[in-house]
Formats: C-alpha cells, sequence, structure tokens
C-alpha cells in the first residue's frame, strides 16, 4: 500500500480481494467442521464476525484495503480529520455493550449485543459505500439485517420512523468537547427504508470485529444513501410516528436534508454529487460516474415513488 497508511505489512496488504476470498474459503470449511453446537458456546467479540455467510445482496466490486477501509474515516465524535478516528477510536470501552430499544415496540429495553448476535443470522456483504464529499469504497461487511432486530423488538402499528443515537463519552471521545455536532450524533430512518433488506447493522469488516473508527462495536450500513447515515456505536433505537432529527441536518439544513439518498442530478449546495473518487486508486485516477441510488436503484427506488427527489434530497 501507499507510503502514507501504515508500514507494517500484513495480510490485507496482498491483493485485497485474492486474500478475502482464501479466507472466507478457510472460514466456511471451519465453520462447518465446529457445527451449530460448538459455535454456540463462543461469546464475545469474536461472535461478530464468526459464521457469517456470503450474502446475495454482494455486490461483484474489487473491495478496498482492509488498511485503506480502516484509515481513512469519518467518526467526528474522535476528530474532523479523516485520519483522527484511526488514531483516536481505540481510546473507546465497547465492551460490555447493549442497545436501549424504546418508543413504539411492544418489546422494550436494554438488548445486549451478544443477546442481539445470538438471534441474527450474520451475513458478509460486498456493499458499494459513498460519502457526500465525493468520494467512495467497497466494503465487505459483516453484519445482519436491521429487520430482524426491529422484529424482536415489536414495531407497533402506528410507528412510522427510527431514530438512532450514538454513544456519548467525552471522556473517551475527544472530538465531542467541541460543539462542530450536536451531541449525541443522531441519525434516522422512515420506517420502510429501514425495513429493507439492504439496511443491516454491522460489527465487522474483513472478517474481523469493527475497529473503533468504523463504528465498534454495532453501525447502521445504508448502502443507497450518503455515508453519514450510517451512524456508528449505536447505543439507542427509538421507533416514532414522528420525523426524526439528525445530527448533520441540524448543523447544516441546506446541506444535508433527512433522507440523503445518493443522487448525482441533485448537487450537494458547494459541490457536484455526479462523480465520485474510488479511495486508493492513486492521485490520477479517474473520477468515475456516480449511480442514482448509490447502483441500488432496482432496489431502493420504489421506496420513493412519487416523492420530489429535489425537495428531498
Ligand atoms: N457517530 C458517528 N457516525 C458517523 C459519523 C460520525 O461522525 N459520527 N460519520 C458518518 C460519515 S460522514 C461517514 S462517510 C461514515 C464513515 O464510515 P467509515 O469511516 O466506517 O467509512 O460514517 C458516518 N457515521
Ligand atoms: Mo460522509
Amino acid at each position: 500500500m501507499a507510503g502514507r497508511w501504515k508500514s507494517d505489512l500484513n495480510w490485507s496488504d496482498v491483493t485485497p480481494k485474492a486474500a478475502f476470498m482464501n479466507r472466507r474459503q478457510i472460514l466456511a470449511g471451519g465453520a462447518a467442521a465446529l457445527g451449530a453446537t460448538a459455535l454456540a458456546g463462543v461469546s464475545g467479540p469474536a461472535q461478530a464476525t464468526l459464521g457469517a455467510a456470503p450474502s446475495k445482496w454482494s455486490m461483484p466490486l474489487e473491495t478496498n484495503s482492509y488498511e485503506e477501509i480502516t484509515n481513512y474515516c469519518n467518526y467526528y465524535e474522535f476528530g474532523t480529520g479523516k485520519d483522527d478516528p484511526a488514531a483516536n477510536a481505540h481510546m473507546l470501552t465497547t465492551e460490555p455493550w447493549s442497545i436501549q430499544i424504546d418508543g413504539m415496540v411492544d418489546n422494550p429495553g436494554d438488548y445486549g449485543l451478544e443477546d442481539i448476535l445470538a438471534n441474527v443470522s450474520l451475513e458478509e456483504r460486498i456493499y458499494r459505500f459513498r460519502c457526500v464529499e465525493a468520494w467512495s469504497m467497497v466494503i465487505p461487511w459483516v453484519g445482519f439485517e436491521l429487520k430482524d432486530l426491529l422484529d424482536r423488538a415489536g414495531v407497533q402499528a402506528g410507528a412510522k420512523y427510527v431514530a438512532f443515537e450514538t454513544v456519548l463519552r467525552p471522556e473517551e471521545m475527544p472530538g465531542t468537547r467541541s460543539r462542530v455536532l450536536d451531541w449525541p450524533y443522531r441519525e434516522g430512518l422512515r420506517l420502510d427504508e429501514a425495513m429493507h433488506p439492504l439496511t443491516i447493522m454491522a460489527t465487522g469488516i474483513y472478517d474481523e470485529p469493527l475497529l473503533g473508527q468504523n463504528g465498534a462495536p454495532i453501525r447502521l450500513v445504508v448502502p443507497w444513501k450518503y455515508g453519514f447515515k450510517s451512524i456508528k456505536s449505536i447505543v439507542r433505537i427509538t421507533l416514532t410516528d414522528t420525523q426524526p432529527e439528525t445530527s448533520w441536518n441540524m448543523a447544516g439544513p441546506r446541506e444535508y436534508g433527512f433522507y440523503s439518498n445518493v443522487n448525482p442530478q441533485v448537487d450537494h449546495p458547494r459541490w457536484s454529487q455526479s462523480s465520485e473518487r474510488k479511495i486508493g486508486g492513486g492521485l490520477f485516477a479517474k473520477r468515475i460516474p456516480t449511480l442514482m441510488f448509490n447502483g441500488y436503484e432496482e432496489h431502493v427506488a420504489d421506496l420513493y415513488a412519487g416523492m420530489d427527489l429535489k425537495a428531498n434530497y
């Protein structure tokens, strides 16, 4: 990898995709050999990626290297620079971890991470990721459908939106001592967006449990929306009948709307959204055209049928 990343070489530095495929085969064989009873006894972070099966939702794309994905990050609680999260996120304590699920649900309460993972099926999904700042990556996530967790919580009739909150610990998150955003970091989805099979809660990348900078121990991934929707280190999920506030919309309502769908036809007020630069291609890499809904149009366009996508940006 280029010199700006860490200099110590490891498996992820050599042909990321080939290494990944190898590891996947080894993992599949190993998991089968272990069997269900052996797996049931495993708990803790190791379980965050163990046994993930390849998903039919994966995109057939060349993935970014582990080094790129873990060193070029946005996580303002650890600083606004792209390399701040990698430098600072180790300060965050991620064990034990639980998510408070409340609002319009039949089974409100604190759901421990191990308990959450014991009741879902993990998949490995290669997804496009597009930031509003016009860079992109392809990331092999390990995660499960958010719908599985919401079904368990029992969404009540009348609920229309899902609100998410990131943990707020100023003593572990130096970036929150400045008021660059209104903390805790908040995001929201319409209920049908949250229930869509492409919407996942991720717990790993490349068979590794998430690192702090990528949102350990559990974060949202909504592949047809801009990166800022994919809220990290989630501690609270609230079902509600009113559209929730989101940190970026509060910070810059003209620049960041509630929907935040990847849309090459609607420019950000300060730059074009029609093309992107895939991280890792080097300084002279050609920009590539940005696809409607980040390439997931056939799966999600009907969620927005009849909506004015310029007004609902
Ligand atoms: N809590 C929290 N979640 C966050 C952010 C943040 O600053 N804080 N940044 C968002 C933005 S702008 C992007 S592009 C993605 C980046 O995810 P990655 O660093 O794992 O690639 O996280 C999103 N989730
Ligand atoms: Mo972003």
